[in-house]
Order: C-alpha cells, then sequence, then structure tokens
C-alpha cells in the first residue's frame, strides 16, 4: 500500500518533524462506513460534487446536501470553483426568499444570546431559520464566535433552524463572500430567515450591512458614555439599535440610553431610505421585546417593499458582489505571481529605507499589472 507522509495542516510552521501525518489509500471495498458501493474508488467520496445534482438535493431541503454545498463553495482549492459557480447559477432562481438580517454589536452585548431567542420565537412562529456569521477573529485566530453552539443549544437542535460556523480562513473579504453565498444557498433550501451575526469592532459591519435587508445594532447601557464608543458610522448602518439586558436593576439605565439614542438617531442620516431609525429595549436572556423586534421587522420590509427601496437594494448588493469578487480575484492572482512577489518584496526596502518614492515603485510595477 502506498503511502505519503506530510505535515498536519495543523502543525506550527516551526513544527518540524515532530508533527506528522500520513495519507493512506482507501480500502475499494464496500464500507459500511462509508456506505460506498462494492468495487467503488475509495476516492469517490471525496470528488467534486455533481452540481446539478447538488442542486436538486438542496431545493428539496435535503440538510446533508445543504452543509455539502456550502463545503464546496467555501473551498479554497480551485478545482472547486467551476462548480461552485454552476451550482450558485443553478439555485439563482430559488434565492431571494427571505428576510436577511444582519446583527452586530460590541463583544459581550448579548448578540448570540439574542440570536437563540429571536431565532427561537421565529421557529416556533413556523420559520425556518438559518444562522451564518462573519467573524473577523476567525480569520485571525482560526477561532470562530460560533464555534462554540453552547449559547445556541436549543436554537441548534431546533429542526427548523441550521446553524453554521464561520469560515476560517482567508480574508475578512473572501470569508464575508463565502457567507453571502452561503446564504443564497440557505435560502434556496427553503429557510425564510436568514440571521448573519458579526462583532462590531472592524470593518466587518460593511460587508455583512452590503449582504442583508435588515441590519440590527446590538448595544448595552453603559455608564452612560456608550456613544463615545460607538463610532456613528455604525450608527448610520443600522436600521435598529436594540439596547439589550434591559432588565433588573439594569431597566432604569436602558431607558434612558434608549432615549438618549433616539435624540442623537433624528439627526443621523438613516441607513435606509424612508425609514427612521428607531431605538428599543430588550432582554434576549428573558424573551422580552422579541416580538416587538419581529414586528418591527416586518414592518419595515412591508414599508420598503412598498416604497421599492427593498429590491433596489438587493439589486445594488449584487452588483456590489460582483465588484468586490472581481476585484478579490484581480487582487489574489496578482500577489500570487512570483514574479510580483520577488519584485514587491525588492521595492518595499527601498520604498522603506527611503531611497525609493513610492510614486516611482508603482511605476515599476505598472507593468506588471494585468
Ligand atoms: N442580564 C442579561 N444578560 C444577558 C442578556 N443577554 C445576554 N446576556 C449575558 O451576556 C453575556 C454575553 O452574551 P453573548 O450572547 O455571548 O454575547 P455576544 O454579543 O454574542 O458576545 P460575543 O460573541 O463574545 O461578542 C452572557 O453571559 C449572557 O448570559 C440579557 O438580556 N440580560
Ligand atoms: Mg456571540
Amino acid at each position: 500500500m502506498s503511502t505519503e507522509k506530510r505535515l498536519p495542516e495543523w502543525s506550527p510552521p516551526s513544527g518540524g518533524d515532530a508533527f506528522a501525518s500520513e495519507i493512506r489509500e482507501g480500502i475499494a471495498r464496500s464500507s459500511p462506513i462509508s456506505g460506498r458501493p462494492s468495487g467503488a474508488p475509495a476516492r469517490a467520496a471525496r470528488s467534486i460534487p455533481e452540481p446539478a445534482e447538488l442542486a436538486a438535493a438542496v431545493k428539496e431541503g435535503d440538510r446533508g446536501a445543504l452543509a455539502r454545498a456550502i463545503t464546496l463553495v467555501e473551498s479554497r482549492n480551485p478545482a472547486h470553483e467551476a462548480p461552485a459557480a454552476r451550482l450558485l447559477q443553478d439555485l439563482l432562481d430559488r434565492s431571494g426568499n427571505s428576510i436577511r438580517i444582519g446583527i452586530t454589536g460590541v463583544p459581550g452585548a448579548g448578540k448570540s444570546t439574542l440570536i437563540e431567542s429571536f431565532g427561537l420565537y421565529l421557529c416556533n412562529e413556523g420559520r425556518r431559520v438559518a444562522v451564518l456569521a462573519v467573524d473577523p477573529s476567525s480569520v485571525r485566530t482560526g477561532g470562530s464566535i460560533l464555534g462554540d453552539k453552547t449559547r445556541m443549544e436549543e436554537l441548534a437542535r431546533h429542526r427548523n433552524a441550521f446553524i453554521r460556523p464561520s469560515p476560517t480562513s482567508g480574508a475578512l473579504g473572501g470569508v464575508a463572500r463565502k457567507t453571502r453565498e452561503s446564504l443564497l444557498l440557505c435560502e434556496a433550501a427553503g429557510f425564510d430567515a436568514i440571521l448573519v451575526e458579526t462583532v462590531g469592532v472592524g470593518q466587518s459591519e460593511g460587508l455583512v450591512r452590503d449582504m442583508v435587508d435588515f441590519y440590527l445594532l446590538v448595544l448595552i447601557a453603559g455608564a452612560g458614555d456608550e456613544l463615545q464608543g460607538m463610532k456613528r458610522g455604525v450608527m448610520e448602518l443600522a436600521d435598529a439599535i436594540l439596547i439589550n439586558k434591559a432588565d433588573g436593576e439594569n431597566l432604569p439605565r436602558a431607558r434612558t440610553a434608549r432615549a438618549e439614542l433616539e435624540r442623537v438617531l433624528h439627526y443621523l442620516h438613516p441607513a435606509t431610505r424612508g425609514w427612521q431609525t428607531p431605538a428599543r429595549c430588550c432582554s434576549a436572556l428573558n424573551c422580552e421585546g422579541i416580538p416587538e423586534l419581529w414586528e418591527l421587522i416586518r414592518q419595515f420590509e412591508g414599508e420598503t417593499r412598498a416604497s421599492g427601496a427593498f429590491l433596489e437594494r438587493r439589486r445594488a448588493q449584487n452588483i456590489t458582489w460582483l465588484d468586490r469578487s472581481l476585484e478579490d480575484e484581480l487582487q489574489r492572482r496578482f500577489f500570487a505571481r512570483e514574479s510580483v512577489r520577488s519584485t514587491l518584496e525588492e521595492l518595499r526596502k527601498r520604498v522603506g529605507d527611503g531611497s525609493l518614492a513610492p510614486a516611482a515603485a508603482l511605476d515599476e510595477l505598472r507593468p506588471m499589472l494585468p
């Protein structure tokens, strides 16, 4: 039996021979574990799924197929790009039939708890809920905010819910793109409320804003200075602000913060044409304010569909994502070229030590641009 030795993906860069794994050929016999038919090649199970078949199974609402479809679009293997694109095209006529809700907020504001309460509320209303994430920390550390599903334990078990952790590799833009594609797949599988969680501390808010219909900012009442830490920019992306943890002795502070926010919001640019962003209180832990949140989102959808703002935004978002994907691809291809890397390394040194003007360095790179 031929075997191939290699470093496991998770070994540290300086791990050396201390880490090793072996790739063995599978056994070409019927296996009760894989369910592979007798005589089928061992690698068949890992082959690229046929997009048309996968699309059909996703449309049937087959969860296993949905998970495989998401794995296909998340894959960084170049051989998976064309089948993933075909799959998304095949499912295009089935996507679009959900309300896409983005949820952002400072760490610890209670986003996951809110998603658990709100998600369960929707599931019990007969909705099918998918939860996705764009997690900037997963990009840096390989961890994921949804890696521990513990705060969404009950939701994760509900038959109307589907929870998918954030992709854990690649640049933030790439991760966000894959989340958006997963969102379309979930819609095609019949999920009609999609919740996308992100931590409101960086550039991820803008990326999530561009994939959702309704954007919710979750805050907590601080020591009266919660507005100082909040960037006005993030508030201007929101279609509603929710002051969470409005329970117990925190309730009066939450109410004060809400009144303050309402005043401030009045002077800000609304995120959505024709919609005045409101501030509300809730307690995700005690499920208070949850039905009201859903009522608010339905009101938003009704009004913006009537005014045309809803579909106008979706159209603009599609174009934005084409432009972003193209930019990513151009960058990726450019920087993957060996000649670019070596020239750039050299130019960076000279620019760094002050012997070359950045504009002159750019001029030297210009012939290498596509
Ligand atoms: N009193 C009270 N506590 C809450 C409420 N919602 C969440 N918490 C608590 O706040 C803590 C953080 O909640 P999470 O839901 O993990 O917050 P998060 O925003 O998802 O946090 P990160 O994912 O780390 O950014 C937990 O201990 C929750 O139990 C609430 O409505 N009231
Ligand atoms: Mg969380």
